[in-house]
């Protein structure tokens, strides 16, 4: 049984799988790197250990120096959060050498799926839709054009080795296709050592619906319904939402079939997502799957009512899984908005630096999973990402409700966010209408822009006056120079008329 784990992460998923650990009576260990001395997750723990300097691969990118804390820290288990060694095949090969739970998949299933034309082989052979186009890496060039007009233009040229839109590119014109290929392998070659690409027929305004799962070890999988994650900017998530508006209970049931499948083709243990691409007929395909935990992992939890840290933790236990699938439903509408230290009005430039003050919104159907904190300064080196707000709603319409209400009463100062940006994503009639594509932000620039020229000095100003004014009346206060008691303030006030109680 799993005692004490080592979080090899930083940040809000440090703190959320913490949350899950001490409620389960599992001591945590926290490392960080010299950047992170402040974080909250090292207060969070029941032990914390610097593992080097603020550049990730010196500290949370590195394998020896966490194997050997964990060790080190008599920690039995590692949990990877996302991000950092979290699809790292050596890294879940290795804890398994030294003894040491990982918990998420083995080796295997993350180096299957973390090659996309191995990925897309297995699925085909496990009958799961992919996108129509190749299976085997482009070698000939002139081959590649051939097949490429067989397909059908256009088509996306893709990194085998990539992922999450890594090493991607749109050919649309005969004429491109040789450069692009060309290019799309040298990138691949720069970014990730492996110049194999693959070619897929091209998606248009498609939708990103991924499936949640869960596998035990003991070869039972179910799935968690879907999340809609089509709001996104340079292929990065802005806001996800479960159920997905588009979805119908039969695609939902098959899509399900198709995740689950999916997962049990590479003996898949853990919590998993598998990325399908969709038309707007709900056609739908396997793009790629993400072995590990993920950032919107929160809005499945709410909806389903499964702690998924937690199911996480069972699982490399060695437990069977505690649900079946007809367990399983959806219970009313979850919305994640990602809220990051960044100016939305130029161009999302990230914006680091001290957060002065911040409140949280709370109220029924609000939560909240962040490491910030009032006078703690963002760092430069890692994601900016300072929170996540999850609300709950019995119906998307409330939900949606619920959301604006919240970004509303959320205030930080010190730092620009996305906050004003995402609250007017609320106001969109096409996100109200719930039929968006991947296309959202860049169909509605206008839209989203800010409308208010002077906001953020609007809102500056209105906390200086306001603080102006509490000064005062602190000055009013005071003793007067006489050494006499001050006239209480109460009881002017009392005199001038009855107070009224609500
Ligand atoms: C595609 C596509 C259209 N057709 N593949 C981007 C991220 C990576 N996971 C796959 N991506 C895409 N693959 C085909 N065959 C369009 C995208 C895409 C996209 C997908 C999901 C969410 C947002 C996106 C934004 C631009 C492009």
């Amino acid at each position: 049984m799993i005692k004490k784990i080592l979080i090899a992460n930083r940040g809000e998923i440090a703190i959320r799988v913490m949350n899950s650990c001490r409620e389960m009576g599992i001591l945590s260990v926290a490392v960080y790197s010299e950047a992170d001395r402040n974080s909250l997750h090292v207060r969070y723990a029941d032990e914390a250990y610097c593992i080097g300097p603020a550049p990730s691969n010196q500290s949370y990118l590195d394998l020896e120096k966490i194997i050997e804390t964990a060790k080190k820290s008599g920690a039995d288990a590692i949990h990877p959060g996302y991000g950092f060694l979290s699809e790292n095949a050596a890294f879940s090969e290795r804890c398994k050498k030294e003894g040491i739970i990982f918990i998420g998949p083995d080796a295997h299933a993350i180096n299957t799926m973390g090659d996309k034309i191995t990925a897309r082989k297995t699925m085909l052979a496990a009958g799961v839709p992919v996108v129509p186009g190749t299976t085997e890496p482009i070698v000939d060039l002139d081959e590649a054009v051939k097949t490429i007009v067989e397909i059908g233009l256009p088509v996306m040229v893709k990194a085998s080795a990539g992922g999450g839109g890594k090493g991607m590119r749109l050919v649309e014109k005969e004429e491109d296709i040789l450069s692009s290929v060309k290019a799309a392998k040298s990138e691949a070659l720069a970014a990730f050592g492996n110049d194999a690409v693959y070619i897929e027929k091209y998606i248009n305004s498609p939708h990103h619906i991924e499936f949640q799962i869960l596998a035990d070890q003991h070869g039972n999988c179910i799935h968690l319904f879907e999340r809609e994650c089509s709001v996104q900017r340079r292929h990065q998530k802005v806001v996800e939402e479960t159920p997905s508006p588009i979805m119908t209970p039969e695609v939902r049931e098959e899509m399900g079939r198709h995740a689950v499948a999916a997962a049990k083709a590479v003996n898949y243990a853990g919590a998993g997502t598998i990325e399908f691409i969709t038309d707007d007929q709900l056609n739908y395909y396997f793009l790629e799957m993400n072995t590990r935990l993920q950032v919107e992992h929160p809005i499945t939890e709410q909806v389903v009512g499964v702690d998924l840290v937690r199911e996480q933790i069972n699982i490399a236990n060695g437990e069977k899984l505690r649900y079946r699938q007809e367990d399983l439903s959806q219970h009313g509408h979850a919305i994640e908005t990602r809220i990051y230290a960044e100016d939305t009005d130029n161009n999302f430039m990230p914006s680091p630096g001290k957060i002065n003050h911040i409140h949280f919104p709370l109220g029924a159907g609000v939560r909240h999973d962040t490491y910030a904190y009032n006078g703690y300064e963002i760092p430069i080196y890692y994601d900016p990402m300072i929170s996540k707000l999850v609300v709950w709603g019995n119906n998307r319409e409330e939900a949606i409700g619920r959301m604006k209400r919240a970004l509303g009463s959320y205030k930080i100062s010190g730092v620009k966010t996305s906050i004003p940006f995402l609250s007017r994503i609320m106001d969109v009639p096409d996100f109200k209408k719930g039929g968006y594509t991947t296309h959202f932000i860049q169909n509605h620039t206008e839209a989203l822009k800010s409308k208010d020229s002077c906001s953020e000095e609007c809102s500056d100003l209105a906390a200086i006056t306001a603080f102006v004014d509490f000064l005062k009346k602190q000055e009013r206060a005071k003793p007067a120079s006489n050494g006499k008691a001050p006239a209480s303030q109460w009881k002017a006030f009392g005199r001038k008329k009855a107070v009224t109680r609500l």
